[in-house]
C-alpha cells in the first residue's frame, strides 16, 4: 500500500474551494445561486481533488509500461456519482461541513443529482461495480461503454399501468465528463471489400465518428483512479453545405442526424434480444472504437503486435461487444499485415468473455444477411474463425459451429475468440458447462471458470446505509471498506444484546426514514414496525414477481378470514421495470398495481398488510431500499437468474433472504448458513423433471385450496371491477402455461413465508439471523471477484 496522494483539507478551505468554483466554474454568486449551481460548485470542487489521483495513476501505467485492462460494455449502469467519489476522496463530512458553513444541505444537494442510467438491470450495474472495484484494487483499467443521449426510461404508472418517457441526463451539465475531441475515430458500416495485390481491404459505405468522453473512476481512499471512455458518436461531416446552400436545411442535417442516432438511446431489453440493425451498428460503433484506441495506445510506446497479449487483456461483458475478435484480427491483418492464424492466436490470447444468462431468448444471433451488409469484412472474417477452428478440432459437433442456418451464433463466436469464458455464480458456471456450451467445454476443457459476481462496499454499504456502516466501525474499526472479509469480526458481537438492539435500532431507523420518502412518493403508509418485504428487480416472467403477489393475495384472505388470529404486519415492496415491448411483464405490473390499490383501501386489514409499488426504480431507489428491508425475495425458477446481485446488496445489509437454489442465492446461503436464509422450492434439476408432467400447474393447483382460491378471485375480477376480465390472461397461462412453474413452487413459497412470520415473532431470534448475515457476507464484494479476474483471466497486477 502506498500512503494517499491527497493532501488533507480543512472545512474552511474546502468552503473556499466550493465557492471559487461557484464564481469562476459556474459563473454565479451566494446571493442567486440555485441548489442546481451549488451542485456544480462542489461537484468542481470535489473533482479536482479526484483529478490529482487520476493523473498519476494514468502516469504510473505509463512510465511503468503496465498491462491494462480493458472492460468493454454497452451498459454502465452508474447512478449518482457526486457522493460517491465524496466519499471515495474521504471528503464527505469535510464537504457537507463546508456546505453548511454556506446554508447548504449536502445530502439536498446530492439528491439534486440525476442518475447515470446507461444499463438496464444487473449486467450494467455489476460493470459499474466493477470499475469501482478495479480503481480500490489499483488494476490499471479502462471501460469502453457508449454515452447514450437517453438512457434507460423513466417509469411511471397511470392507471397502474406502465408508461415510458425518455430519461434525459444530458440535459444538465455532467461536471465529471471530460470531452476529448481529439480521440476520435472513423467508425465504418456497410460498402464492400476489396482485393488489392493480396491484400484484403474494406471500403465502408457509411462512416462516424466516435469521440470520446472520458469519466474518472477513483477509488476507495483514492489510492488510484481508472477511465471510463464513453463514445459519442458524431457525423464525419457536419452538414452538407451544398444543400444547405441551396436551402434545404433539414436535408443538410441530415448527416449529423444519422450519426447522432448511433448513441441516442440506451436499448431496454435485460434478458431479452431482438435482432435489429440499429442495435448491431451500435456494438460495432462501441467495439471499434475500443479496439482502435487500444491498439493506439499500445502502438505508441510499442512496435511488436505480437506482444499486445502482454500488455492488454480486454474482457467482453457478455457477446455485446462480441465483435471485438472479429475487428482486431481485421486491423492486425488488414492494417498490420499479421497472417490470419497469428492474428487469431493474438487475439484470443487478450480476450475474455463473461457469460451472464442461459435464457435462449437473451441470446444473440445475427443473420448472416444483416452481418454480410451492414459488417461484410467482419462476416467474412467471422468465417475464416469459423473454418479455422473447424480444422483445428475436426471432431467438432456441428452445432458448436459459428454460423449455423443463416445466423451467426455471437456466443460461440465469443467462446472461440477468448482464452477464458466464464459464469457469474458456481451454478450458473455449472448448468454453463453442462448445457450451454457442453461440447465446446470438452474441446477446451479449463476454458470455463467461474468469478462468483460481487458489488461494491463503499456504495452499497458505506453510502447507502451510513448507520450500519457506523455501527461496523464502532465495532471492528475502520478498514472494512475495502477488506470486506473483516466483517466476519462482527461475529463475535452477534451474541452481544447491545450490539444487536444497536444493529435493529439502525434498521428500524432505515426503515422509519424510507417509510417517509414511500408516504411522499406513493402516499401508501407503512409502518416502519412491520416486516419490510422488499422485491426490488427487472420485471420478468422469471424472477416471479406473479408468484410474490400471488401469494400476498392468499395472506390478504387469510386476514379477512381469520380477523382475529395473530397476523405478522407486513409491507410487500416491488420495484422494477418491464421492457416496453414485454406484454405479460406489463400485465403483472398492472396486476400488483391493483392488487395494491384493493389491499391498501381495504378497512378490514387494519394495517396489517400494505402493497407499495414506487415508480422508477433506479440505482438511487436502490440506495434507498436495500438498508431499509427486512426481507429479500430472491424466487427465481431455478436454473433461470444466472447470478442476481440485489440478493447480495440486501443480504449484505442486514436483509433474510427468503429464496431459491438458484445464480448465486446458493453461495449466499451457503456463506450466511442455511439456518439462517428461507429456503424453498423446486432446484434446477428437479424443474426440468417437473416439467415433463404436463399437468405440472394443474396438479399444483388442484392440490392447494389457497391457490385456487387466489386464481379465482381474480379471474373474478376482484382486482379490476372496472374491467372483471383483465387478468384472464394471466390466470390461463397459470393454468395453461406455466413454463417457470408459479404453481409447483406455490404452496412451498407460501409455507416458506409462514416460517417467516414465526422468526419474525422471535424478535431476538431475527436480530441474530439479520445480524450474521451482514457478517457473513464478506465474499461478496467485487473486490474479491475483480480479485478472481485478475489472477485467472488477465494476469495482471495491481500497482499499489
Ligand atoms: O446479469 C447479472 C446477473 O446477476 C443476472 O442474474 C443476469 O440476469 C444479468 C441482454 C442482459 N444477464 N443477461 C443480461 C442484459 C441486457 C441485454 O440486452 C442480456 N443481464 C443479465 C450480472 O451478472
Amino acid at each position: 500500500m502506498t500512503t494517499p496522494l491527497l493532501p488533507p483539507v480543512t472545512i474552511d478551505q474546502f468552503r473556499d474551494d466550493i465557492l471559487r468554483h461557484l464564481t469562476y466554474s459556474v459563473g454565479t454568486d451566494p446571493e442567486h445561486a440555485s441548489s442546481y449551481d451549488w451542485r456544480l460548485a462542489l461537484s468542481f470542487a470535489l473533482r479536482d481533488r479526484v483529478v490529482e489521483p487520476w493523473f498519476a495513476s494514468t502516469r504510473r501505467t505509463w512510465t511503468e509500461d503496465s498491462k491494462r485492462v480493458y472492460y468493454l460494455s454497452m451498459e454502465f449502469l452508474i447512478g449518482r456519482v457526486l457522493e460517491d467519489a465524496a466519499i471515495n476522496i474521504g471528503l464527505r463530512d469535510i464537504a457537507a461541513g463546508a456546505l453548511a458553513l454556506l446554508g447548504q444541505d449536502f445530502t439536498t444537494l446530492a439528491e439534486g443529482e440525476p442518475d447515470a442510467a446507461l444499463g438496464n438491470g444487473g449486467l450494467g450495474r455489476l460493470a459499474a461495480c466493477y470499475m469501482e472495484s478495479m480503481a480500490t484494487l489499483g488494476c490499471p483499467a479502462y471501460g469502453y461503454g457508449i454515452r447514450y443521449e437517453n438512457g434507460l426510461f423513466r417509469q411511471r404508472f397511470e392507471s397502474g399501468q406502465q408508461v415510458e418517457a425518455p430519461e434525459d441526463w444530458l440535459t444538465q451539465r455532467q461536471p465529471w465528463d471530460f470531452e476529448r475531441p481529439e480521440s476520435a475515430y472513423t467508425i465504418g458500416f456497410k460498402g464492400h471489400v476489396e482485393n488489392v495485390d493480396g491484400r484484403v481491404r474494406w471500403i465502408p459505405g457509411e462512416t462516424v465518428l466516435a469521440s470520446a468522453h472520458d469519466m474518472p473512476v477513483v477509488g476507495w481512499r483514492a489510492n488510484w483512479a481508472n477511465t471510463l471512455r464513453l463514445w459519442a458518436a458524431r457525423p464525419t461531416t457536419l452538414f452538407d453545405l451544398e444543400r444547405f446552400n441551396r436551402g434545404d436545411y433539414a436535408a443538410a442535417a441530415e448527416p449529423e442526424i444519422l450519426a447522432r442516432t448511433l448513441s441516442r438511446v440506451l436499448y431496454p431489453d435485460d434478458t431479452t434480444y431482438q435482432g435489429k440493425e440499429l442495435r448491431l451498428k451500435q456494438e460495432y460503433f462501441l467495439t471499434s472504437a475500443a479496439i482502435q484506441d487500444i491498439l493506439r495506445r499500445f502502438l505508441k510506446t510499442h512496435d511488436d503486435l505480437r506482444q499486445l497479449p502482454d500488455k492488454v487483456a480486454i474482457q467482453m461483458n457478455d457477446t455485446h461487444p462480441a465483435l471485438a475478435g472479429p475487428e482486431l484480427i481485421r486491423l492486425l491483418v488488414d492494417h498490420h499485415g499479421i497472417a490470419f492464424a497469428e492474428a487469431s492466436r493474438i487475439a484470443r490470447e487478450c480476450l475474455g468473455y463473461t457469460n451472464h444468462t442461459l435464457l435462449p431468448e437473451a441470446l444473440e444471433r445475427w443473420s448472416t444477411w444483416l452481418m454480410g451488409t451492414v459488417l461484410p469484412r467482419h462476416m467474412q472474417i467471422i468465417e475464416a474463425i469459423d473454418a479455422e477452428h473447424a480444422q483445428d478440432y475436426p471432431a467438432r459437433p456441428a452445432h458448436t459451429a459459428i454460423v449455423a442456418g443463416n445466423e451467426v451464433k455471437m456466443g460461440e463466436l465469443a467462446f472461440i475468440t477468448s482464452h477464458k469464458v466464464n459464469g457469474v455464480s458456481a451454478l450458473h458456471t455449472d448448468l454453463v458447462r453442462r448445457n450451454l456450451f457442453a461440447d465446446l467445454d470438452r474441446l477446451h476443457p479449463g476454458r470455463i471458470i467461474n468469478e462468483t459476481n460481487g458489488v461494491t462496499p463503499r456504495r452499497w454499504l458505506k453510502l447507502a446505509n451510513p448507520g450500519l456502516s457506523g455501527l461496523i466501525t464502532d465495532t471492528i474499526g475502520e478498514g472494512w471498506e475495502a477488506d470486506l472479509d473483516r466483517l466476519s469480526g462482527l461475529e463475535a458481537h452477534v451474541e452481544d444484546r447491545a450490539f444487536r438492539d444497536r444493529f435493529m435500532a439502525i434498521k428500524r431507523a432505515n426503515k422509519a426514514a424510507t417509510s417517509d420518502w414511500l408516504a411522499k412518493r406513493t402516499g401508501v403508509q407503512a409502518d416502519p414496525d412491520a416486516i419490510f418485504d422488499v422485491q426490488v428487480k427487472r420485471i420478468h416472467e422469471y424472477k416471479r414477481q406473479l408468484l410474490n403477489i400471488l401469494q400476498t393475495i392468499a395472506q390478504w384472505q387469510r386476514i379477512r378470514d381469520t380477523p382475529n388470529g395473530d397476523h405478522v404486519p407486513r409491507v410487500r415492496i416491488f420495484g422494477g421495470k418491464s421492457a416496453p415491448g414485454y406484454a405479460v411483464a406489463k400485465e403483472i405490473i398492472h396486476l400488483i398495481n391493483d392488487v395494491a390499490a384493493t389491499i391498501n383501501a381495504d378497512p378490514a386489514v387494519k394495517g396489517l398488510l400494505k402493497v407499495v409499488f414506487p415508480a422508477n426504480y433506479n440505482v438511487s431507489m436502490a440506495e434507498k431500499l436495500m438498508p431499509a428491508a427486512d426481507l429479500s425475495e430472491q424466487i427465481s425458477t431455478a436454473g433461470k437468474e444466472a447470478s442476481g446481485t440485489g440478493n447480495m446488496k440486501l443480504s449484505l445489509n442486514g436483509a433474510l433472504t427468503i429464496g431459491t437454489l438458484d445464480g448465486a442465492n446458493v453461495e449466499i446461503r451457503e456463506r450466511v448458513g442455511p439456518e439462517n436464509f428461507f429456503l424453498f422450492g423446486l432446484t434446477a434439476d428437479q424443474v426440468i423433471q417437473r416439467r415433463k408432467d404436463v399437468d405440472h400447474a394443474r396438479h399444483a393447483i388442484e392440490a392447494s385450496q389457497p391457490l385456487r382460491d387466489v386464481l379465482q378471485m381474480i379471474a373474478e375480477g376482484r382486482f379490476s371491477p372496472d374491467q372483471p376480465d383483465r387478468y384472464h390472461g394471466v390466470v390461463d397461462r397459470v393454468w395453461n402455461h406455466d413454463y417457470f412453474l408459479v404453481a409447483s413452487d406455490f404452496t412451498a413459497y407460501d409455507d416458506a413465508q409462514s416460517q417467516v412470520d414465526g422468526v419474525w415473532r422471535r424478535p431476538d431470534d431475527w436480530a441474530r439471523m439479520a445480524a450474521l448475515n451482514t457478517a457473513r457476507m464478506g465474499f461478496f464484494s467485487s473486490d474479491r471477484a475483480i480479485r478472481g479476474y485478475m489472477n485467472d483471466i488477465w494476469s495482471v497486477e495491481s500497482a499499489i
